[in-house]
């Protein structure tokens, strides 16, 4: 196990978190005392001084934790891939967009699981473009009214239209590509036999290994498989995809990003509990919450942590640290105390430990900063005011932040 190093927030009650803690907690008084693990020694206690170092000694360690007792592991195995375009549209939204749909069917043996991308990619890029790829909540039709769209839900055209600005992103010089998260895997506790899990011959809870992944997993694999399909794309820059989610599917575009170092880089908009915050802190939504509310987002094993914070041996400033020397941006809201905004914005701090490694800089500021202020460079942060959402004042802040750091 790694020596402790970091201390921190030595605030008010220090062993709350041995307490029964069904209800959240809002009051920072009482955070429980508690210790991270540090990003710069390994499990034997060696300490790394260079980004070769981290890579070699740190980074494979992080990684097979994080699977085994958070998010869980993939299952190997073989299966089909066919991409099939459904339909374009080069002067898509008045002419400002090409559009395009297409179908990826993964198939192993009678089993069919087919998932639609919907893509818009801006007119004015002559040539690849760069490109935000993030999974919507309820149906590709929900991001936008555009009446091509093949829907994937019942729910209404637009519905999650104030989520998706495509007319600025797409002046930006950016596309945007989705899928409908359902898809991958039903956001439901019914969603593992529909899911791509299927393909692997997860079928039902009692084939899940303690250490075996569920949606979170499933969305992060079948981010990297939508990548797949981008690389073999002539009017896309795949190396210049920003993997994006709001709030679980952020957790889940983490994830993604950790695993797959093919993502340029990766913005977690409110992610929360498994996400971005720190789950040491026990604020707001808790491992015990999430687990018992969404036991199937994470493997069985993390929810071992629920009520018992002090015994991980890993906490989530480690998974933004695996994005490391990619672009980060974390964002919180000020209304979203579910989320842990403080949280979210040590856990960027801390993780940005290891872009120092590669002589990038992160977050060197010591307090939260003031709303509507991002802070940073390669790690930024931002708390806006107002709800949980995404809205068009965090897309600006990300369309600047993948101007300036992905050249
Ligand atoms: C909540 C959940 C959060 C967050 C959110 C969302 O119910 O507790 O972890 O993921 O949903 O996805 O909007």
């Amino acid at each position: 196990m790694k020596k402790i190093i970091v201390c921190l927030c030595l605030l008010g009650v220090p062993f709350l978190s041995a307490v029964a803690q069904t209800e959240a907690n809002y009051d920072e008084s009482k955070v429980p005392a508690f210790i991270l693990p540090p990003l710069l020694v390994n499990e034997e206690g060696k300490r790394v001084t260079s980004a070769q170092e981290w890579e070699r000694d740190c980074r494979p360690e992080i990684l097979s934790l994080l699977a085994d007792q958070e998010y869980g592991v993939m299952p190997a195995g073989e299966f089909e891939t066919r991409y099939e375009v459904m339909a374009t549209n080069a002067k898509a939204l008045g002419g400002k967009a090409t559009s395009k749909q297409v179908k990826i069917t993964f198939k192993k043996g009678y089993l069919e699981r087919p998932v639609v991308i919907l893509m818009y990619l801006p007119n004015q890029v002559k040539g690849k473009a760069p490109v935000f790829m993030g999974y919507n909540f309820g149906g590709n039709q929900t991001i936008h009214p555009d009446p091509e769209i093949v829907p994937t839900s019942e729910r209404e055209r637009g519905a999650a239209q104030s989520r998706w600005p495509l007319d600025k992103i797409l002046a930006a010089g950016y596309g945007v590509i989705t899928v409908d998260c359902n898809q991958v895997f039903p956001d439901n506790p019914e969603g593992l036999p529909k899911s791509v899990m299927r393909l692997f011959g997860i079928q039902e809870e009692a084939d899940l290994q303690p250490n075996t992944g569920q949606a979170m997993s499933a969305w992060a694999w079948g981010l990297s498989r939508m990548l797949d399909y981008l690389q073999t794309d002539p009017q896309v820059d795949a190396t210049k995809v920003i993997a994006i989610g709001h709030s679980r599917l952020g957790k889940a575009a983490l994830w993604a990003g950790a695993q797959d170092t093919r993502f340029a880089a990766v913005v977690s908009n409110e992610s929360g509990c498994g996400g971005a915050a720190l789950s040491k802190r026990a604020f707001g939504e808790t491992i015990d919450i999430i687990t018992t509310k969404f036991p199937y987002w994470f493997c069985k094993n993390f929810k071992a942590y629920g009520n018992n914070e002090e015994t991980l041996p890993f906490d989530q400033h480690e998974l933004l640290a695996l994005i490391a020397p990619r672009p980060l941006y974390v964002a919180s809201a000020e209304e979203d105390r579910w989320a842990d905004p403080r949280g979210e914005f040590l856990s960027a701090k801390y993780a940005s430990e290891v872009y120092r490694l590669y002589g990038y800089k992160g977050i060197t500021t010591e307090e939260m900063p003031q709303v509507n202020t991002p802070v940073g460079q390669r790690v930024t942060y931002h708390i806006r005011t107002g709800k949980h959402d995404i809205t068009t004042y965090d897309w600006e802040q990300y369309l600047r932040f993948a101007v300036a750091n992905l050249k």
